[in-house]
């Protein structure tokens, strides 16, 4: 090749695969907790960010391409902060990524796991991802070389440190917080429980399929999977779900029909924001 040559004119020369560490990593970071800013000073800060909440790196092809997906509902302040925290981190890192917000409409019982259900399928249907983001409102990483993407073999627990169980892991199959899959990952273990309506219990169903369908859960270190969690109360109509006990017991049982296969829900609207991409979603009640 001779030296210079970019090529017929008029094409665009391919570019360069982002470098494997992203030189913009800084390590610790300090987070605040409550972010003062609105959803429009957040964009104004964000300028390569496109509707939906995607990004990808400017001057480089990035390597990998993950979708964040956030179950929510009546929690505005802290998805503010974690939007003003999170697209920075994201950016560092130089991944491809679109941050999804699943709404549960109306007021029946919250359902954390299948709102990620509802989340992973509908991220998946944009066809840009090899790598989903399960990622409580609340929860801020505090440390950017704690990549967001996914490994090829097991699902990724990811909040392994956090500041509320004083920065260790609070017992070895604890799967709550923020957690990644791949598509593959996510099929094989057939999606996540439909059944946990209320606070509890549905991360550690999680747990249990993962180990269930062979595979197993790998963690960063706990010196990088520092989080930190916005102080809140237990939320109206996410109440302690007392039959978390009983269903935990059946989860060897259950797995293999209830979950992605069993799934069903109505999208009500699917909206590109300026910082998010916005589902709002009717997933029924409590039988
Ligand atoms: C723990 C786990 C969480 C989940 C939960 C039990 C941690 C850090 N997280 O969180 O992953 O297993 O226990 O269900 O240990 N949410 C709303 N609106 C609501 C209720 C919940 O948006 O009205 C979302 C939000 O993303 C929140 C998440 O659900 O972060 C988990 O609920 P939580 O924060 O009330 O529960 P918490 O902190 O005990
Ligand atoms: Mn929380």
């Amino acid at each position: 090749l001779l030296s210079g040559y970019t090529g017929p004119p008029g094409n665009p020369q391919p570019r360069r695969d982002c470098p494997l560490l992203s030189p913009l990593l800084v390590g610790p970071v300090s987070v605040r907790l409550s972010s003062p800013l609105s959803l429009d000073e957040i964009s104004e800060k964000n300028p390569l960010v496109f509707p939906g909440g995607r990004y990808s790196p400017p001057d480089c092809e990035p390597r990998h391409h993950t979708a964040i997906v956030v179950p929510y509902r009546n929690r505005l302040s802290h998805l503010r902060a974690l939007l003003y925290h999170l697209h920075p981190f994201l950016q560092r890192q130089q991944l491809h990524y679109g941050i999804y917000v699943v709404h549960q409409a109306g007021n029946s019982t919250f359902n954390r796991a299948k709102l990620l259900n509802v989340g992973v399928r509908e991220a998946l249907r944009d066809g840009e991802w090899s790598c989903v983001f399960l990622h409580d409102v609340d929860l801020l990483p505090e440390n950017d070389h704690n990549i967001y993407t996914c490994h090829a073999q097991h699902p990724t627990h990811l909040s392994v440190a956090m500041d509320k169980f004083g920065y260790r892991l609070p017992y070895p199959q604890y799967f709550g917080g923020v957690s990644a899959v791949t598509p593959d990952q996510y099929l094989r273990m057939n999606g996540f429980p439909n059944q946990y309506w209320g606070w509890g219990g549905e991360d550690d169903d999680i747990a249990a399929r993962i180990r269930l369908s062979g595979m197993k859960i790998v963690r960063p270190p706990v010196t990088v999977g520092h989080y930190k969690m916005i102080k809140h109360k237990g939320d109206k109509g996410n109440e302690e779900n007392p039959r978390r006990f009983d269903l935990l017991t059946r989860t060897r049982r259950n797995w293999r029909s209830d979950g992605l296969s069993s799934l069903t829900y109505e999208l009500l609207s699917k909206k590109l924001e300026p910082l998010y991409t916005n589902l709002s979603v009717s997933i029924g009640d409590d039988p």
